[in-house]
């Protein structure tokens, strides 16, 4: 569509609720439904914000795939789940689409316990083809006959799983249908060379002797994404085909596409804020303070001027990490490997071992697929690879599937792995020196998503001492050692407890491993009590601190401890703060545990002033 300012009208959308109420018009309209589709999802995501390039770039095979398939018998899934909006709106969530990504509202992606149109959750890239052979073949053996699609975009096909999957698909007879959107683009431009040979099949439109007929899949098109009536055609001639086995249909999309606001961006609209729909400009931001990301990457470019032997590596995500500005400072030293968090994290341990200084730049919930590199080739060859966590613990909209939650728990559980956690700007700029100067074996730094929280000490860049914490304020009953992220909201409740008469320290330990023995020594014998809080699942630092006080005899005598971490459930997406209020994680949260285990000095007075009149 061109842009419009009109307000958008919807006949054929508004009489379809449920996909078999697009089964009922007739194939001549699906071009007009596509439009409006395309319409109402610019509308939506006008005030919701949210990904939207990778959903205009499907709207027509939405409809096609609804229109053809007898959904949700037939089973589709979708890849990532982000470009799944238009699949919401066709599916029976069309009048809760603007609660999407808030509080209560849906998800930004594709979830199971949200509708039956959703046969598999994702929100990770590269899971579709595996999920749908599972699909298939536990239809096969169940004797039924419904159709399985998985819709993998270019980008997710860059994903060793991917071909894990194909591997597996191509030597069985189970009829499954895979579609690869190629528009080209993950969140940046696609590389590797997958993608070369994609563009040369798109070029010559072609598909002779590709990869996928070598590995035993039927391989139709490229044809036309954006052209319904071929799609429609294309797809009930396959829904027919008697034949077994997988097929592999190969469509060219342009991702925003119809919106040029969107088509013409770099990252053709892969998410975006609110915005104005008849000029598509965004809502300008709010605020100038930077954000971890930016702030870790401008770090690093400084560690890197100095230091020839930094190098970057990113997992199809260089806007995300930072690693954006770091490859425009240093294009030969910046190294996109598409989304394959695997390859990325073994391919810096390569680096290491000749001696450079690889920073492995991955969302803490991304890493959770490489555990394995980080164990066998990393840890225990001792080698010094440098783990940028970005986006630990409660991310917001992106909800549970993006949250950092396990860092904590699965790292530092490593024997030799250091695990530091920066509780704001001038501490992560020290954590990257750190890192950096850190030559012994693998280190790994943590931040979270948003902007810095105030810096509690001038230092920058300075390199720290391992496994040393630091004490921002001295107290005499509660000693409050914070990891990290929460320091802040710590020092809020210590504030808030002084009102009612309990004195606390605040330590920030800032190494999670190894944890700093001495200061909780100190802590102990000073305080009435000890409240570890971090931003993560149990297992993690607060772990660490218990393990330690268990096998120093530190517990043997009767110590009061509380341990706040992230709850152990799945916590849904909601702004960030009200999902620190979930998590007990605020300063009123962590006040309330301080108070529960250490009564108020004034409440202890009134209780003894109540007694002693009770008694008089
Ligand atoms: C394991 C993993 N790593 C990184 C991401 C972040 N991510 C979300 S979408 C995306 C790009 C996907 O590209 P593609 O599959 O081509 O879909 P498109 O958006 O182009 O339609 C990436 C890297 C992710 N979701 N999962």
């Amino acid at each position: 569509m061109s842009l419009k300012s009109v307000k958008p009208q919807f006949p054929h959308l508004d009489a379809i609720r449920e996909p078999a109420d697009l089964r009922q018009l007739d194939k001549s309209e699906m071009a007009a439904v596509a439009e409006e589709l395309r319409d109402e999802l610019i509308s939506i995501v006008s005030v919701t914000g949210g990904h939207f390039g990778a959903g205009l770039g499907v709207i027509e095979l939405t409809v096609a795939l609804h229109y053809v398939f007898d959904t949700p018998h037939d089973r589709v899934i979708w890849d990532v789940g982000h470009q799944a909006y238009p699949h919401k709106i066709l599916t029976g969530r069309r009048d809760r689409m603007r609660t999407v990504r808030k509080g209560g509202g849906l998800s930004g992606f594709t979830k199971r316990s949200e509708s039956e149109y959703d046969p598999f959750g994702a929100a990770h890239s590269s899971t579709s083809i595996s999920s749908g052979l599972g699909m298939a073949v536990a239809r096969d053996l169940a004797g039924r006959k419904n159709h399985v699609i998985a819709v993998i975009g270019d980008g997710a096909m860059s994903a060793g799983m991917a071909y894990e999957a194909i591997n597996n698909a191509g030597v069985r007879d189970s009829r499954l249908l895979v579609i690869l959107n190629d528009n080209n683009m993950s969140i940046a431009p696609a590389c590797g060379a997958l993608n070369k040979h994609l563009n040369r099949m798109t070029a010559e439109m072609s598909n002779n002797g590709t990869i996928f007929e070598q590995l035993g899949m039927r391989h139709l098109g490229p044809i036309d994404g954006h052209d319904i009536d071929g799609l429609i055609a294309m797809l009930e001639t396959i829904r027919d085909d008697e034949d077994g086995g997988p097929v592999l249909l190969h469509i060219v999309t342009e991702k925003g596409h119809g919106y040029a606001p969107a088509a013409k961006s770099a990252d053709k609209g892969h998410a975006v804020g609110k915005f104005e729909v008849a000029t598509g400009i965004q809502a300008a931001a709010k605020s100038s303070t930077p954000s971890y990301t930016t702030v870790f990457a401008q770090e690093l470019i400084r560690q890197a001027e100095s230091d020839p032997r930094i190098v970057a590596i990113t997992a199809a995500m260089p806007s995300g990490t930072g690693l954006d500005i770091f490859g425009k400072r240093f294009p030969e030293r910046m190294f996109d490997v598409g989304i394959a968090e695997q390859h990325a994290v073994t391919f810096a341990a390569g680096m290491a071992t000749e001696g450079y200084k690889p920073f492995c730049a991955i969302y803490s919930t991304f890493l959770q697929r490489a555990y394995d590199q980080v164990v066998h080739d990393v840890v225990i060859q001792k080698l010094p690879v440098r783990f940028a966590m970005d986006r630990a613990g409660l991310v917001g909209a992106d909800g549970c599937t993006h949250a950092g939650s396990f860092d904590l728990a699965y790292l530092g559980c490593l024997p030799g792995m250091v695990v530091m956690a920066a509780a704001d700007e001038n501490e992560l700029t020290n954590m990257v020196a750190t890192a950096a100067a850190y030559d012994e074996g693998p280190i790994a730094l943590r931040y979270p998503r948003g902007e810095v929280a105030p810096s509690a000490s001038a230092e920058r860049s300075k390199i720290l001492e391992i496994g040393k914490g630091r004490i921002l304020r001295e107290g005499s009953d509660v000693a409050i050692l914070s990891l990290g992220t929460r320091l802040a909201a710590a020092l809020e409740a210590a504030s808030l407890l002084d009102e009612q008469g309990i004195s606390c320290t605040v330590a920030d330990a800032r190494f999670a491993k190894p944890i700093d023995s001495d200061l909780v020594n100190r802590l102990v014998r000073h305080h009435r009590a000890l409240v570890t809080v971090e931003e993560g699942a149990a297992g993690g630092f607060g772990s660490q601190v218990l393990h330690y006080l268990a096998n120093a005899g530190l517990l043997d005598r009767g110590l009061t401890v509380r341990a706040l971490t992230l709850p152990d459930r799945l916590q849904d997406h909601d702004d960030q703060a009200a999902q620190y209020a979930e998590a007990g994680l605020d300063a009123k949260g962590i006040a309330k545990v301080v108070i529960g285990a250490v009564p108020a000095k004034t409440a202890i007075r009134t209780r003894h002033v109540a007694a002693a009149a009770r008694s008089s």
